[in-house]
């Protein structure tokens, strides 16, 4: 019997800007209200990232982190993942801080140094504009996201090995699984291994359906009956790549960090918007989704 579907929602990430989309969570107090009515609507893993309350800018503060996971944790039951990726202008220690502090079940962790383009964003007309906005979004051009050998292995560390976190190994090409299966040689990394595949990101593996065949077969390669996937499809790849995902016998991950919008054209007023859609979706695959127990059970997370 196929595995229920365990859906991720990745609630505002630190890629898009505040005046992309008015509907994008920035305060901890939005971000709560919107990572709980994506839990009560379906989402088993919820990834996380803070944002300056009065900017939106991308901010790794744990006390920031701090004023909405207790509110998320009383209200659901929800797998809580705190992003590792930070934004663009934080250091790695800047980056896992908040991981460190909240010992989370699930962290994410990015399996290597790669160009990372925002820049098609550049184009945009926005309605306003923050004063960071369009410098943030120049920067971009030449933004290296920086996960070295010991970057990775500091996070294996301080989070895994410290804290009993387990990861959402994020990969953006091929050559990240081979990084991935290196760490499990070394005896650093054990399964259940529950990757994302990341395609559609400028720098990444392009989101062509091939492209994520070909992931899913280096992964049986390396990893046999040791992992679980997901897959995450840059904007308007979302929902294709995550059907794709379903129907081939992995995870789903939706949300306003990955795809502003819920269909051509119309932004998405909401994370819990694209959970009902996917949601939809798999129920018309005859596939079920997984609870956040469910989820803990499939991939060993310490609850
Ligand atoms: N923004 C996504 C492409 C992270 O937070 O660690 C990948 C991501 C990275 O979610
Ligand atoms: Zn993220």
């Amino acid at each position: 019997m196929a595995d229920k579907v365990i859906i991720t929602c990745a609630v505002t990430g630190s890629v898009h800007t505040p005046s992309m989309s008015r509907y994008l969570p920035i305060t901890p107090d939005e971000i709560a209200e919107q990572a709980i009515a994506a839990a009560n609507a379906g989402a088993a893993i919820l990834h996380l990232h803070a944002r300056d309350p009065k900017t939106g800018f991308p901010a790794p503060d744990p006390a920031l982190f701090m004023q909405f996971l207790p509110r998320i944790k009383d209200a659901t039951d929800a797998v809580i993942n705190i992003s590792t990726g930070g934004g663009m202008t934080m250091t790695v220690e800047q980056r896992i801080q908040a991981a460190q502090q909240a010992a989370p079940e699930m962290a994410s962790l990015n399996l290597g140094t790669m160009n990372f383009g925002l820049f098609p964003a550049l184009n945009r007309k926005t309605e306003w504009q923050y004063d960071w906005e369009p410098e943030f979004l120049e920067n971009s051009r030449d933004f290296v996201f920086k996960n070295t050998f010991s970057d990775i292995e500091i996070m294996l560390a301080k989070l895994g090995e410290a804290n009993g976190t387990r990861f959402e190994f994020e990969c953006y090409d091929v050559g990240h699984l081979y990084t991935l299966a290196h760490y499990v040689d070394r005896g650093l990394v054990k399964g259940p291994i529950f990757l994302q595949f990341v395609l559609g990101i400028l720098g990444g593996i392009g989101a062509d359906p091939e492209n994520l065949i070909h992931m899913k077969a280096t992964a049986d390669r390396l990893f046999g009956d040791q992992y679980r996937f997901s897959v995450l499809g840059a904007g308007r790849h979302q929902i294709p790549f995550a059907t794709m995902s379903a129907s081939m016998g992995g995870h789903v991950r939706v949300g306003l960090e990955d795809n502003l919008y819920i269909r051509k054209g119309e932004l998405a007023q909401n994370n819990a918007e694209q959970v009902f859609k996917i949601r939809e979706i798999l129920a018309g695959l005859n596939l079920e989704i997984a609870t956040p127990d469910e989820a803990r059970a499939m991939l060993g997370l310490k609850g």
